[in-house]
């Protein structure tokens, strides 16, 4: 019963520099200030018991905001020798857009809100949808996300041009592991000049281009905002549709949809959540 006191693993972020950063640069984003420790529970049950155990034991299921996280959940999930184990991400039913680059200190207030949608835009025919600036112009479409289009990353590390057209036709969830690995993500972005600044980026000829706007209809248990995904290849595949889809992370890091009615390990985390900010004069 008490097994997976043993598999506690504290992941502290480092709060001072944080902060430091946060006051330096004049942009805090309320939900990465928050330190989560994490704890992978060895016991199997299913998402909703696991929910419900979190709740009770600590904050609730994980959420998980960026790569930083993910790679110390990761590593949590490895020490402990399970193979799957429940997040707190499942499946809802009202698709919400979203930016791929799900770090809140990268936006001001209202800039994860900014849209340039072409007359008559978006017009999604399915459930999940991506985004394109279309062919010749500055305006955005939605699209199949299953096409091959160029596409633009966003390159944090490049302060004077830190965007980055790749003209290497990919499909959107192809985009975005590039992007991810070369460079920061696919591009956000947060108003009309940035937009003016990437579609100088795209040229001409480049057809349409991918940005990091995309929807879906998943959704955290704590009512987390946070838009990272980190699906393996051909996931979510909704395998068996008279299910309700949940989230596992995988030994190897990356995420599988299934029914939430299996029962396996799962990850609660400690800490503030969404909408108390730890530092309330903020
Ligand atoms: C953000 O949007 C809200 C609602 O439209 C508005 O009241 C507020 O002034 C906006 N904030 C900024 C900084 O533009
Ligand atoms: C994207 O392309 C890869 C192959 O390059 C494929 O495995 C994957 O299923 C595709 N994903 C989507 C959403 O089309
Ligand atoms: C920033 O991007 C520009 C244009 O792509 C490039 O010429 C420059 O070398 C880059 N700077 C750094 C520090 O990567
Ligand atoms: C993008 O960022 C990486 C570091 O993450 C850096 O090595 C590389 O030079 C950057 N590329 C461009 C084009 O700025
Ligand atoms: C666009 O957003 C960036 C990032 O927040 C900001 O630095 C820039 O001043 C904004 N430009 C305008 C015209 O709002
Ligand atoms: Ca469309
Ligand atoms: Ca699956």
């Amino acid at each position: 019963m008490c097994g997976h006191l043993h598999l506690h693993t504290p992941i502290w972020l480092p709060v001072c520099l944080h902060v430091c950063a946060c006051l330096l640069s004049g942009v805090c984003g309320l939900s990465s200030s928050v330190p989560r420790q994490f704890h992978v529970v060895k016991e199997e049950k299913t998402w909703t018991e696991a929910q419900q155990y979190c709740r009770e034991k600590f904050t609730d299921l994980a959420t998980i905001d960026d790569m930083a996280e993910m790679e110390k959940i990761k590593s949590a999930v490895q020490d402990a020798g399970v193979r799957e184990a429940w997040i707190g991400l499942k499946h809802g039913s009202s698709p919400k857009w979203q930016w791929s680059l799900a770090d809140r200190d990268f936006y001001r207030e209202n800039e994860t809100e900014f849209r340039n949608w072409d007359n008559g835009q978006p017009n999604p025919a399915g459930g999940e949808e991506c985004v394109v600036i279309k062919d010749g112009g500055g305006e955005w479409h939605d699209h199949s996300c299953t096409s091959n289009f160029h596409f633009i990353c966003y390159n944090g590390t490049n302060s004077t041009q830190p965007y980055v057209l790749v003209e290497d036709k990919k499909n959107w969830t192809d985009a975005q592991r590039y992007c991810r690995e070369h460079h920061t993500d696919l591009a956000s972005v947060r108003n009309q000049t940035e937009n003016e600044q990437i579609t100088a980026v795209r040229g001409s000829g480049n057809g349409h281009v991918w940005i990091g706007l995309f929807r879906d209809a998943w959704e955290w248990s704590d009512g987390s905002s946070s838009s990272f995904r980190h699906w393996g290849p051909r996931e979510p595949n909704y395998g068996g549709a008279e299910y309700t889809f949940c989230t596992q992370i995988t030994s190897s890091g990356l995420w599988n949809d299934a029914g939430c009615q299996y029962t396996a390990s799962f990850i609660c985390y400690e800490g503030e959540s969404p909408g108390h900010g730890l530092f309330p004069w903020f």
